[in-house]
């Protein structure tokens, strides 16, 4: 029975030792101490022994079996360790090679334009004013002189929530809102950014679009303030050479109102495509802000005056980079947004 053990053991470490795949220990494992294993069949047979020797016995096949399953472990974490270092020596890392470039995004073209525009009112001193985008038709039509029988409020110019309520039809209302806050202990000079919303849908018209209005409301502004501060503008967003031209016009909101053109930048006023060979381009709209929309804002018409300007942020863009068709400027094709 002892020379069994010892035969067993003997024959166990060898086959450890020579065993290559955690596959073959599997195999050895049951050879072992599976049911019908070697260590089984010994323990089954100590029934045969004298009493006096079983102790002695019983403790060898333990110790075995104990011994297998520690050199069982042993030789599959070392196995182990093997396959990880062969894998290591296949796999070299070029510590020197240069990293992934990082795919980096541009700034949408309304952003740019928008920041641009910003950056030239705040430099006049101007503050931003923002205000909600569901407005009340009191802030967008009744506070800008347009009558609740007026035409501009037409269910086909707005999108309506509810009774009172629409989505903004220009950002008027922010700058009502800022006169509410301001008046009368501060002038106003106050520039609202931000989207909104008429119910066209054409190669020209998105039911969406961006504009930049700015107002100017103190005692003694006039026309010529007006004229001052946007020449400044247009010639800082389109170039030092640009002259402006003011054409008489209608706002409900302004009295007078006035259309703003500005001396081509392609042909420099000589006629060009762009131009329409008349050597000026309309880019935005103004005039002095109405003697009834001061006065329902708590101004006295008679002591305070001012000005008023509204500005396409998308028509700008479409000027500055030469797009022809407003729809590319929403449809964020890639391939349209990657060149700026
Ligand atoms: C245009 C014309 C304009 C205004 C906007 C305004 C605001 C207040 C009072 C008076 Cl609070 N006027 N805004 C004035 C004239 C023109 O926008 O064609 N925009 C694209």
């Amino acid at each position: 029975m002892l020379e069994k053990i010892k035969e067993i053991r003997a024959a166990m470490e060898r086959e450890l030792q020579e065993a290559a795949s955690s596959e073959q220990l599997r195999e050895l494992k049951v050879k072992y101490l599976g049911k019908k294993g070697s260590i089984s069949e010994i323990s089954k047979s100590m029934g045969k022994l004298q009493p006096e020797e079983r102790p002695k016995a019983g403790q060898l096949v333990n110790d075995l079996r104990q011994a297998l399953e520690q050199n069982l472990a042993r030789r599959q974490q070392e196995l182990a360790d093997r396959a990880l270092q062969a894998q290591l020596a296949k796999e070299t890392v070029d510590v020197t090679l240069p990293g992934r470039p990082v795919k980096q995004g541009s700034r949408h073209p309304l952003t740019l334009v928008m920041d641009e525009l910003k950056e030239i009112f705040l430099g006049m001193g101007y503050t931003i004013a923002e205000g909600p985008q569901v407005e009340l038709d009191y802030y967008n039509f009744e506070r800008m002189n347009l009558p609740a029988d007026h035409p501009a409020r037409d269910m086909q110019d707005s999108f309506y929530i509810d009774a009172k309520r629409l989505l903004r039809t220009h950002t008027s209302p922010v700058q009502a809102r800022a006169m509410d806050k301001l008046c009368p202990q501060a002038p106003v000079k106050v520039i609202s950014p931000g989207a909104v919303y008429r119910r066209d849908d054409d190669a020209t018209h998105s039911p969406m679009f961006h504009q930049v209005e700015g107002l100017v409301v103190d005692e003694g502004i006039s026309l010529a303030d007006l004229k001052g501060t946007l020449l400044n503008f247009v010639r800082q967003m389109f170039g030092e050479e640009r002259e402006i031209r003011l054409r008489p016009s209608f706002f409900p909101f302004t009295e007078p109102s006035v259309e703003v053109d500005i001396s081509c930048m392609l042909c420099g006023g000589a006629g060009c495509r762009t131009c329409k060979d008349t050597g000026w381009i309309e880019i935005l709209g103004a005039g002095m802000v109405h003697p009834n929309v001061l006065r329902m804002s708590g101004y006295d018409p008679e002591r305070y005056t001012g000005f008023a300007f509204g500005v396409g942020v998308e028509r700008i863009a479409m000027l500055k980079y030469g797009i022809d068709d407003m729809r590319v400027i929403f449809e964020n094709d890639v391939r349209f947004l990657q060149q700026f």
